[in-house]
């Protein structure tokens, strides 16, 4: 029987991650599961609560399921907004959050950059008291285990650009490998040797698997993380805090990089346009692959303005911490859009609890 508290646990990671996956592992089989995503597409683009049907150790366990870090078409700023949009609700509701568990695919077929950057967002939204409530999965992992997935869980470890200085500050670390409960896509080339294998892992083997980390999350003594206690105890706005300046430092720090990338290509463009017509539209079209990108890079700042208020204020401060020449043209686009955003809506109070 539950004695009525209920505990909440974000999965975190990046785009294609897992989590979804791993959410729909840990349900019991009449509990609602979340859509996993079969293709390159950020699946889940809206946060949401999926609580185990049975209490466990008498808790209500809440697994949430997150935006992608990096997702495909809003960036890390989806993430940050719903988790912090949803935090304040739970908060609210008397609710806490026993953990963040941070999915992380052991063969990374995405890239390092996306996962440092996700990485130092969940940092500075745990803060160090957080942290030793942070488990560190990795997933995906071949049958049986590969010697370069081995050497690159050694690196994710040793390495402070990942897990060392969330493992110094007493972050756990596990493995993940149970396999993939969904089916796979039809017309897609025949499942490998070690696919079937992996499939033929039961999904109650896989439950138990994903109970076990949930098993050792609950342990966690109850902690605010550092976006909270900025917050509530010292009542920031939530631009003020060290999550949203760190967000904002990589929204500018990609705009400006684009922007200048847009630049060169032009520059490279006009310079060929009698010479070498062909490497001229080549640069041309690099050109145009940086605006849009940079076009995408403001979507995510419209979306973190229409959430967060005073982000003018904050972006001014970044870009003076930083280095940032303000009048570089990607940051005053991201200027003007704060400008037009405060002047429809002034700022008020936006604070949690
Ligand atoms: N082989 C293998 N595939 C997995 C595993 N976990 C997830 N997948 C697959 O990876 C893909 C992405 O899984 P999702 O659970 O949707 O990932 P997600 O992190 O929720 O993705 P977004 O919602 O887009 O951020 C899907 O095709 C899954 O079937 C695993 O442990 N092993
Ligand atoms: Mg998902």
């Amino acid at each position: 029987m539950s004695d009525g508290r209920k505990q909440g646990t974000p999965i975190t990671g990046i785009t294609g991650s897992g989590k979804s996956t791993f959410i729909a592992n840990a349900m019991s089989p009449w509990d609602p599961a979340p859509k996993v995503g079969h293709d390159q597409q950020s699946e889940t683009s809206e946060i949401q609560e999926f609580t185990i049907g049975e209490p466990i150790k008498g808790f209500d366990v809440i697994l949430v399921d997150t935006p992608g870090f990096d997702d495909t078409t809003h960036g890390n700023a989806l993430a940050f907004t719903q988790t912090t949009k949803w935090l304040k609700e739970f908060h609210r509701a008397n609710k806490f959050l026993s953990g963040i568990i941070y999915l992380y695919d052991i063969n990374n077929k995405r890239g390092g950059g996306s996962a440092v950057e996700s990485l130092n967002i969940v940092k500075k939204f745990c803060g160090e008291t957080f942290t030793p409530s942070v488990m560190l999965v990795s997933n995906m992992w071949s049958t049986p285990e590969k010697s370069r997935e081995i050497s690159r869980e050694r690196t994710l470890e040793s390495s402070d650009r990942y897990w060392a200085s969330f493992r110094k500050n007493g972050a756990k670390m596990c493995r993940y490998h149970s396999h993939d409960c969904h089916p796979f896509e039809e017309g897609a080339p025949p499942p490998s040797e070690a696919e079937i294998k992996a499939m033929a892992k039961s999904k109650e083997e896989a439950r138990k698997e994903a109970r076990d980390i949930i098993l050792e999350i609950l342990k966690n003594p109850r902690r605010n993380t550092r976006f909270q206690h900025q917050v509530i105890n010292e009542g920031k706005d939530i631009a003020e805090t060290d999550v949203c300046r760190t967000v904002i430092n990589q929204l500018v720090a990609a705009v400006i990089k684009e922007d200048e990338k847009e630049k060169e290509a032009e520059a490279a463009a006009k310079e060929r346009k009698e010479s070498d017509p062909e490497g001229s539209a080549f640069f041309y079209e690099q050109a145009e692959q940086a605006r849009r990108r940079k076009e995408r890079i403001q979507q995510q700042w419209l979306l973190l303005a229409e959430f967060v208020e005073k982000l003018g204020y904050t972006l001014a401060a970044v870009a003076e911490e930083y280095g940032y020449v303000v009048g570089s043209c990607g940051l005053r686009a991201l200027t003007k859009i704060t400008a037009n955003r405060l002047r429809a809506h002034p700022p008020d109070s936006n604070q949690l609890g």
